[in-house]
């Protein structure tokens, strides 16, 4: 068994090129849920909902999230009456999200809808939210106080400074029914290349499952989200810097020393590599940059492959 730690667009991309190498079926993703927001009286999920429209293929190839050829009548209808329309649902997205909140009203888990959903689109991995409790990433945004992930990520384009990030409900959270099980069987675990703040470490908040990740550190890979000094999509290098961390692959590698054994960086942080080892994991230097499908699957060859060097 595969079992990946994903959060959104960039995970949602080395997924589809893992499923091009590797049989799905073999495949557990454990998902960031803390980006979930109830807006319109709805429950989103938008890192479960890229992961599943991306492997679906109907993913918005231009964002990376939403449904692609998406039409927005109802944000229209909702605009005319100065409604909340910052944070953009399409119209069949909007019936992701009214099935969603229907099943959940009806006392279904997140899990058990979420297995309805990717079962609707065809996916044949398994997709499980990493708690089906309750945990919001709450940002502290410098001379603004606390806001929500959205409010920051969305609303204000995460262009201000953060002074702290939290994980609202972690503590409370239990791993979803075969999360734990997930690390323990797998021949291979892979953080993806999410954002380490907040989109991996919201997976690892949930009680036990950092303790799990450690202990399956000789199987665990990690793909650097940071391509010479940047992320490719997001905050990522700027809530590290933020945070305290240095946004390069060497910070990441601190980060991810105590749960990976290997991280893989991109040939541009070639230079990198010893500076990345001397935290204490082997480093593979690869094209990590997925800009086509043949380079997401090659990425998931490399991943795969990356342990038994
Ligand atoms: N991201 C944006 O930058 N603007 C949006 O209006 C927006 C809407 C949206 C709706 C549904 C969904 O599943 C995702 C959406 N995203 C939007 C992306 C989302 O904020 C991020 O994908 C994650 O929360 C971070 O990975």
């Amino acid at each position: 068994m595969i079992t990946v730690i994903a959060g959104g667009v960039g995970a949602a991309r080395l997924l589809s090129g893992l499923v091009e190498v590797h049989d799905p079926a073999d495949i557990t993703v454990v998902a960031n849920i803390a980006d979930d927001i109830e807006l319109h009286g709805l429950h989103i999920s938008p890192d479960l909902d890229t992961i599943t429209y991306t492997l679906a293929g109907a993913v918005d190839p231009d964002t990376g999230w939403g449904l692609a050829g998406e039409t927005w009548a109802a944000m229209d209808a909702v605009e005319r009456y100065g409604g909340v329309t910052w944070f953009r649902l399409g119209d069949r997205d909007l019936g992701t999200h009214l099935y969603r909140t229907q099943r959940l009203g009806e006392g279904a888990a997140l899990s058990q809808v979420t297995a309805e959903i990717t079962a609707a689109w065809g996916l044949r991995l398994r997709l499980l939210p990493v708690t089906d409790d309750r945990v919001r990433t709450m940002v502290t945004v410098d001379g603004e106080g606390e806001i929500g992930f959205q409010e920051y990520f969305v609303q204000r384009r995460h262009a201000v400074p953060v002074t702290a990030v939290r994980f609202d409900g972690a503590d409370a959270a239990t791993p979803a029914p075969g999360v734990l099980e997930a690390f323990a069987r797998a021949d291979v675990v892979v953080i993806a290349p999410s954002n380490p703040i907040v989109s991996v470490d919201p997976v690892l908040a949930v009680p036990g499952v950092r303790a799990a990740v450690e202990t399956a550190r000789d199987r665990t890979v990690a793909v650097s989200p940071i391509v010479a000094g940047a992320a490719l999509k997001g905050p990522a290098d700027r809530l590290l810097r933020e945070l305290g961390h240095a946004a390069t692959v060497v910070g990441v590698a601190e980060l991810y020393a105590p749960l990976a054994s290997v991280l893989v960086i991109d040939e541009a942080d070639a230079a990198l590599s010893s500076a990345v080892e001397a935290e204490g994991l082997r480093c593979l230097v690869a094209p990590t940059v997925m800009s086509t499908p043949e380079r997401a699957g090659a990425l998931g060859t490399t991943v795969l492959e990356a342990l038994r060097r």
